[in-house]
């Protein structure tokens, strides 16, 4: 009896907590970098796991989260794939009393009690170090032609990227004559930046909202018979190896990083978050910018 005693008194090590999380789809080397880093997070927190790829789709996201309702899991945490339409799947999280961590990308609904808490970068703040180092870049050059490579329609980082683009260069003879979606994606980037060319003449700059269409933009470039990095100046957000390879090489001309590697901040805030503690409602993460003499140092030692 007093072993049995003794043991309850010490408490025991408590389950770990099961969470249920929602990823975006596999779209982009920084999707699959986040996804490794959620997962590895996982197992070293000894949190359970349950992991839906949404491959893309809101109402893929909608019925993961309503899945792990059911399940009755302890915590929910999703990278929302655009910002709105969440609410009435939220509510249901809520009316259950699961919390829910947004991660990476952000909601614009009204009501804050839907989650606990953001993690994840300042889009617009990324948006901006892209245009001021544009506009250092060009001092002198009487007017820069500019297309942009959006990311997905909807989503925080497209619209925020934008918006902080837009804010830095305005005033300047910086000017965006084209803006279309490549959805993330390496062949969206393609394909709109070969729509790009055909219709422009005169693009001295392509702004991509992230290293894959920035990827697939350069193919494009090249299949012109022009050259990425110098006929053709490409600005580009994650940082990502492949992306950071390019720029070392010279394909590309500066980075500015967004981190994927969210995994151990969102396994410390879900603990916290379940055993009831008060967690700020919004965590945002440590990132960086690259030249290409800085990716060269910066290659042998990147994590992904
Ligand atoms: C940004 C993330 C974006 C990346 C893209 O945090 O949501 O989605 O920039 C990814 O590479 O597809």
């Amino acid at each position: 009896l007093a072993a049995c005693g003794s043991d309850d008194s010490a408490g025991g090590e408590p389950d770990g907590l099961t969470m249920g999380f929602a990823q975006v789809g596999a779209e982009s080397g920084w999707r699959t970098a986040n996804t490794k880093s959620v997962r590895e997070a996982a197992q070293r927190a000894g949190v359970e796991l349950k992991f839906s790829d949404a491959q893309q789709k809101q109402e893929n996201q909608i019925k993961a989260i309503r899945s792990y309702v059911q399940q009755r899991v302890d915590v929910i945490a999703f990278s929302p794939v655009v910002e709105t339409g969440w609410d009435t799947v939220l509510l249901e999280a809520q009316r259950a009393d699961i919390p829910v961590i947004l991660t990476d990308r952000a909601i614009d609904s009204e009501d804050d009690s839907l989650y606990e808490t953001f993690l994840g970068s300042d889009f617009v703040a990324e948006g901006r170090k892209a245009g001021e180092w544009l506009l250092q870049e060009t001092e002198g050059e009487d007017s820069v032609a500019v297309v942009e490579l959006e990311g997905t329609t909807g989503a925080a980082p497209a619209i925020d990227r934008h918006t902080g683009f837009t804010e830095a260069i305005a005033g300047s003879g910086v000017e965006i004559i084209a803006s279309q979606t490549g959805d993330f994606t390496r062949s969206g980037g393609k394909q709109v930046m070969e729509a790009f060319l055909k219709a422009h003449d005169d693009i001295d700059v392509v702004y991509a909202h992230n290293d894959d269409m920035g990827l697939g933009a350069i193919e494009a470039i090249e299949a012109a018979g022009l050259t990425p990095g110098e006929d053709i100046r490409i600005i580009t957000v994650d940082a990502v190896r492949d992306g950071m390879q390019a720029l070392a090489d010279g394909k590309i001309n500066f980075i500015v990083e967004c981190n994927p590697l969210l995994g151990d901040q969102l396994m410390d805030l879900a603990e916290r978050v379940v055993a009831g503690e008060e967690v700020p409602k919004r965590v945002v993460v440590e990132e960086t910018t690259f030249t290409q003499e800085e990716a060269r140092q910066a290659l042998p030692d990147r994590q992904y």
